[in-house]
């Protein structure tokens, strides 16, 4: 619909079913509860109560969902300013009247009902849930409280189903990790009095509203099922049992704190005092910077998907039931799991019998993990792997849909493969490559594929990580491209479209990462102390522990990779090369960066100081820096800016918000900093060139910042402009 038009329409509408009014709301795409909306609940809700012929309301949501939360664009657009308790008291006054309405009112509740939208069904007096619903509190995702009630009524109404503690935590467990629960699960929790099939909801609620008006059926009200469920010391036990559990989870955050400590207080000195809590506590996280951070991701994640000239093309889409992975090493069989796990086929194809078993058994073990932890049912197990085929040749490459190839990293050994499978598949099969690092085109220079052929470099393990990154040559067909995004939808990953570069976007922009942190090092910084100022600022860990991670060896291999590409900028510390002569590969050896006595966990070694020795000695054996951790924060991350800008201006990224999310997703860059490059511009461009600036004069071009860098910087402007 356009938007002129959209704008006019009502988002919620009303009709009378004999004496039962029914509210549907009608806002797509997700129902959400703009002020438009609100305020037309509010309208339809008053219109009901002073009809005398009405008895009671069903409130319903139009389409397949009931209601998706509170409008995030509107929240959006009040976060980060300073803001008091007004938002969230309106909508919570209106809810405690809709609660206490003398007209029962039934909640009829498909599809989602989340956020705002389950606070809405929980001051309802009477809930039908179908059982393809779902039900949740998800705000904390945005660095947000449940702010319409939600704090106080789920944990009451699951306090009187399961008793005051059980309930409480598991309410605050919904809360502080924004659980979803399916309509089935939500009735047997009481959070629905009723779950039946879709088509029949309506009749189910028409049902429960005659019960109602006759007696037959008494109306609950959430907010009065016990007041006081916990004495004030019970409540605190309970705050640093839930602070221990949130551990490092709640690093550099403020809202899970604030989220348990409205449950605590409405728990213990009852409902008015939690609601009032929870109204203060929402506006002090609307007003910090990780829910900007946080909301700017959400939208960020969904823009990934549109790529102009590709998905606005309304290409038929294409359906992918047969695919075949070659290679079933950690990469190949992560692969195969995920799509195995979306219902596609899988032909694992190896290069002889005892690969062909290895990669099975990667498989195998990928799947059995989550069987053990009770994550997947036997059927659904053995119906996976019941897809799975394997091979050592290319027999029956004819019949597959996609192709993706994820051996080792050899440009000779990848062309011929991919020579080998322009002849065994169809002109229309999808061919791509996993390769991190080799030009695409190259890959595929000796066939007339290119059109056809891409690059998906997923991330390891490949079954786990959200992220993959879709490389597009100068020839891929648009028609693939976006086929290929639909397909990255259907595996349950975020695909970001990218250039073909060496590196493509990742690992591109986070080399001058590494480099930083050993020039760095070089310059007198102590390496423990760079993890540390990188781990506080909200990574999982810090460059070195990563390269113990990811293993010495690999690094220094992808690190030369990465420096002949790009020699203009190029800071080569010869640390690395000194752990690699002394054999500490990093945690699969039990030394690198740190030891690790028990294989895992990383600890100090203080023989680390004579390799850093010999690497300072080889840079020159230059003067100390004095740094603050802050400034080891920006020395490490400015020149990453600096890449991201170049990829900017090369097009390598179409939009400096795919570059938030590839950032978060494939590195771990800290989610409520909103992506490296919302961060960058909460510091500011002019900030960011100064200092790349000073540093270029002392350390050289690796520092120089680029065009599009200081041409915004002139100008004051974001650099996601
Ligand atoms: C809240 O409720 C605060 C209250 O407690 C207190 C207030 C005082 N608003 O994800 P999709 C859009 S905070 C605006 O691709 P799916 C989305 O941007 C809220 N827009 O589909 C996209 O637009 P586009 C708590 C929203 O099927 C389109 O809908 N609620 C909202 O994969 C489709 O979305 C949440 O955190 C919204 N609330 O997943 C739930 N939700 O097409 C957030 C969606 O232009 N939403 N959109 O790109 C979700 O988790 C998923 O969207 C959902 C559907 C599971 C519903």
């Amino acid at each position: 619909m356009p938007k002129d038009t959209a704008a006019t329409q009502p988002v919620v509408k009303s009709e009378k079913l004999d004496d039962i009014a029914l509210i549907t709301i009608d806002s797509p795409p997700v129902n959400s509860l703009s002020q438009r909306v609100v305020m037309g609940l509010a309208e339809a809700v008053a219109a009901a109560n002073s009809d005398n012929s009405v008895k009671a309301i069903i409130l319903r949501g139009a389409g397949d969902n009931f209601i998706a939360g509170a409008d995030i664009g509107e929240l959006g657009q009040a976060s980060g300013k300073p803001s008091d308790s007004a938002l969230a008291n309106s909508l919570q006054s209106w809810l405690d009247q809709l609660e206490a309405n003398a007209k029962p009112v039934v909640i009829a509740l498909d599809g989602f009902a989340l956020g705002g939208g389950l606070e809405v069904a929980l001051a309802g007096q009477y809930r039908v849930a179908t059982t393809r619903s779902r039900v949740g509190l998800p705000e904390l995702k945005l660095g947000l409280l449940p702010g319409a009630g939600g704090t106080q009524r789920l944990p009451r109404v699951l306090a009187d189903k399961l008793g005051a503690m059980a309930g409480l935590q598991k309410g605050s467990e919904m809360i502080l990790q924004s659980i979803e629960q399916p309509g089935p699960k939500a009735l047997e929790l009481g959070i629905v009095q009723e779950v039946v099939e879709p088509e029949s909801l309506l009749d189910a609620a028409k049902a429960a509203a005659k019960k109602l008006i006759s007696g037959a059926l008494k109306p609950v009200r959430a907010s009065k099922l016990g007041d006081k469920l916990l004495s004030k010391e019970e409540a605190e036990q309970f705050r640093q049992m839930g602070l221990m559990m949130m551990g490092d989870k709640v690093r550099n955050l403020v809202h899970p704190q604030h989220a348990l400590d409205c449950i605590l207080a409405g728990a213990s000195e009852g409902y008015a005092v939690g609601i009032r809590r929870e109204a203060e506590n929402f506006a002090k996280c609307l007003a910090a910077p990780q829910a900007t951070g946080l909301i700017h991701l959400f939208f960020a994640t969904r823009a990934c998907v549109k790529v102009p000239g590709v998905t606005d093309q309304n290409f038929p889409p294409r359906k992918f039931e047969r695919a075949a992975v070659l290679g079933g090493g950690t990469m190949g069989s992560g692969i195969a799991t995920a799509l195995l796990d979306a219902g596609i086929s899988v032909v694992l194809k190896e290069i002889n019998d005892e690969a062909v078993a290895a990669g099975r058994g990667r498989i195998e073990s990928n799947f059995g993990s989550r069987l053990k932890k009770g994550k997947l049912s036997q059927k659904k197990y053995d119906e996976a792997l019941g897809r799975l085929t394997t091979q050592t040749n290319y027999k029956g490459f004819d019949q597959l849909d996609i192709v993706i190839e994820a051996v080792v990293e050899n440009i000779a050994l990848k062309q011929q493969v991919f020579a080998d499978l322009e002849k065994a598949t169809r002109a229309d099969c999808v061919l791509a490559s996993n390769t991190s690092t080799i030009d695409i085109e190259l890959i595929g220079q000796n066939t007339k594929a290119l059109p056809r052929m891409l690059g998906t470099h997923f991330f390891s393990p490949a079954h786990v990580m959200p992220l993959v990154e879709l490389v597009r040559t100068k020839h891929t067909s648009s028609e693939v491209l976006g086929a290929v995004i639909g397909l990255s939808k259907k595996i349950k990953k975020t695909p970001v479209t990218v250039g073909n570069c060496v590196g493509f976007l990742v690992n591109r922009i986070f080399f001058p990462y590494g480099q930083a942190a050993g020039l760095l090092v070089d310059n007198g910084v102590d390496p423990y102390r760079i993890d540390k100022a990188i781990f506080d600022f909200g990574m999982p860990m810090g460059p070195f522990r990563m390269g113990d991670l990811a293993g010495v060896d690999v690094a220094k291999f992808a690190g030369s990779i990465m420096a002949e590409a790009y020699q203009d900028r190029t800071y080569y510390s010869t640390l690395v090369e000194h752990l690699f002569a002394a054999k500490r590969f990093g945690q699969k050896t039990g030394r690198g960066y740190y030891q690790y006595p028990d294989g895992k966990t990383e600890q100090p070694d203080p023989g680390l100081a004579e390799l850093v020795a010999a690497a300072r000695k080889d840079a020159g054996n230059p003067p100390a820096l004095e740094l603050t951790d802050n400034d080891i924060v920006e020395f490490t991350f400015f020149g990453v800016v600096n890449e991201a800008c170049r990829c900017l201006e090369e097009g390598i990224a179409i939009r400096a918000s795919d570059i938030d999310v590839a950032t978060v997703m494939g590195m771990g860059f800290p989610p409520y900093r909103g992506g490296l490059m919302h961060w960058a511009d909460s510091l500011g461009s002019r900030h960011i060139a100064k200092r790349l600036t000073e540093w270029s004069r002392q350390f050289g071009a690796m520092y120089e910042p680029c065009d599009y860098l200081r041409e915004r910087a002139e100008r004051g402007e974001k650099l996601s402009g």
